[in-house]
């Protein structure tokens, strides 16, 4: 038997030495999404092996981590990570990285042809651009990470840089608690597309997602609710029915810096979200002295704006949310801290003998007012810690803040306000960014469910961000944002099918500013079917069908 088994493994081994590893043939077509600035497919194929030598024509800590982002997107296929060696001069038959200031932060160029492949960036996160681009250039099977001997690079001239320097998503963590690991998975999905800013939306009614060391009862009271809205009342007119099952989560503050520091491994900015002066009945719970009732708050479960939001008139509200800031400030490195401003009924404030008596003492004619009161306070805050805020276009009423960044949601009007008035936006209008929404108009066939209307790809893809501002103002719009709202999304393959493709789409927005082609759009986005095939994310099918 030993025998047996001595002379079958010898066969195996002889069989494996055999048997080299495959070429894998280039791919048929040469698309990207999103469209490069200029790109010339050329004649022919660079043969990449693990033999290739990777030469590196400027030696610092950027040009090293560049090849380390090669190596993450080849070394599976070819068995082994490539060794740099530093170089003066590109040489044919290799890999050359080079580094050049002279180029802008996010922009590169990839040239690719049968003598040698060489990549020129302005920074590390250039070379990262490249290298994502590069992904869309690989066969299936190395997307798979397949063994290779040869991996064939079709032969491409590529010049490239964004067109915005902001190409967002908001990730809602409030109404369904993702882990800390699938919020990196969603980073991963998005530096795919180039996509650099996460709007990390960590409180809402229904939850409190951060810790914060000097209020522990956030997390232990307003980050579980007992029970959660399982049906879409407000779309299909129905009563309310709950599920009766508790439900939370939270982020210690390890698991929140080692998610900011994955994300700055892939070039994005994580931009904390908390939300004030509403959306805050998690908040109250955990601290009733907080609201202008004082008492009798349980963090929701049901959708939708809710009447329950901080006391303006207390002191003791601003003193919480500076230090609840202070900390959150210490965690994100981002310039940028989301304060929210939305959605905030004055039924409240109405009423409450603080807040009147905050509006007298301080001159201000109506709760719109006290409200542009209470964030331009917080704006003061931030600044003082040398960051700056956002916040939703609601933030425009009651007085803006000359140097708060407005985020225009309910449609472009507010962000075209703000670029008028001076103030820089980021647009994302409920129409065409709202990816919570259906994919398709035919919402009851369709596997996961939407929030209500419907945003097919090609709509997501229409959104011209500088519409209806001259040139001027158009300097004021930093760029689009695509937001994921986790009312109905509990789950990670729901929440791949609602963003893909349509995060496509906004990569392009994002990316690419010029004339629209749909066509052309829906024949390259296929570069990132493969993808979304390899790495065997949900997506949604239709656009890829007819
Ligand atoms: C509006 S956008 C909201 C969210 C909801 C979303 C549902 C904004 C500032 N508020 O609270 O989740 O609609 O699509």
């Amino acid at each position: 038997m030993k025998k047996l088994l001595t002379i079958y493994a010898a066969a195996l081994a002889l069989a494996f030495a055999s048997c080299e590893a495959p070429r894998m043939s280039r791919i048929d077509q040469v698309n990207i999404v999103p469209k490069p600035t200029l790109a010339v497919v050329a004649e022919g194929v660079f043969d990449l092996t693990k033999g290739t030598p990777v030469n590196l024509l400027t030696d610092d800590a950027e040009a090293h981590y560049a090849v380390n982002l090669f190596n993450e997107l080849v070394s599976p296929s070819l068995g082994k990570a490539l060794k740099p060696v530093r170089t003066e001069v590109a040489a044919d038959g290799a890999v050359n990285i080079e580094l050049d200031p002279a180029l802008g932060p996010e922009a590169y160029t990839l040239s690719i042809t049968p003598a040698r492949m060489t990549v020129t960036a302005g920074s590390a996160a250039g070379a990262f651009y490249a290298f994502q681009t590069l992904r869309q250039l690989l066969p299936d099977a190395a997307l798979r990470g397949e063994q290779a001997g040869v991996i064939e690079l079709p032969a491409v001239s590529i010049t490239d840089e964004p067109f915005f320097a902001y190409r967002g998503t908001l990730l809602d963590v409030g109404r369904h608690f993702f882990t800390a690991q699938e919020v990196k998975d969603y980073l991963d999905l998005m530096a795919i597309h180039k996509i650099n800013r996460l709007q990390w939306h960590l409180t809402d009614d229904q939850g409190w997602r951060i810790e914060i060391k000097q209020y522990p009862k956030l997390t232990e009271i307003g980050s579980v609710r007992a029970s959660t809205q399982n049906n879409q009342a407000e779309f299909l007119k129905l009563p309310v029915t709950m599920d009766g099952v508790p439900s939370g989560g939270f982020y210690t503050q390890d698991e929140i810096r080692d998610v900011v520091q994955y994300a700055a491994e892939r070039f994005i900015t994580v931009i904390p979200e908390i939300e004030m002066p509403g959306h805050a009945t998690a908040a109250l719970a955990s601290y009733p002295e907080l609201g202008c009732l004082g008492e009798g708050y349980e963090v929701s479960g049901v959708w939708g704006v809710h009447k329950e939001v901080f006391c303006a008139g207390k002191e003791s509200t601003f003193e919480f949310l500076e230090n609840v800031l202070a900390e959150v400030i210490g965690l994100f490195p981002s310039t940028y801290i989301h304060l929210g401003g939305d959605e905030c009924p004055k039924e409240r404030w109405e009423a409450c003998p603080l807040c009147q008596a905050r509006m007298k003492e301080e001159g201000l004619k109506d709760e719109f007012e006290l409200q542009s009161y209470f964030m331009r306070r917080m704006e003061k805050f931030a600044q003082s810690h040398g960051r700056q805020i956002i916040g939703w276009d609601e933030i425009l009423e009651g007085g803006l803040s000359p140097t708060a960044t407005v985020l225009s949601w309910r449609g472009s009007k507010g962000g075209i306000e703000a670029a008028k008035q001076g103030n820089n936006a980021i647009m994302c209008p409920q129409e065409y960014c709202y990816f919570d929404y259906y994919q398709t108009e035919d919402w009851q066939n369709e596997p996961y469910i939407g929030w209500g209307s419907c945003i097919p790809v090609e709509k997501a893809y229409r959104l011209d961000p500088l519409e209806g501002l001259d040139a001027d103002e158009q300097k004021f719009i930093l760029g689009p944002q695509a937001n994921l709202w986790g009312e109905y999304i509990a789950q990670v393959p729901h929440l791949q099918y609602m963003t893909l493709p349509r995060l496509a789409a906004l990569a392009e927005v994002g990316w690419t500013y010029g004339p629209k082609d749909w066509d052309d759009f829906k024949a390259r986005v296929t570069a990132f079917k493969r993808l979304y095939d390899a790495k065997g994310y949900v997506y949604a099918p239709h656009m890829f069908e007819d």
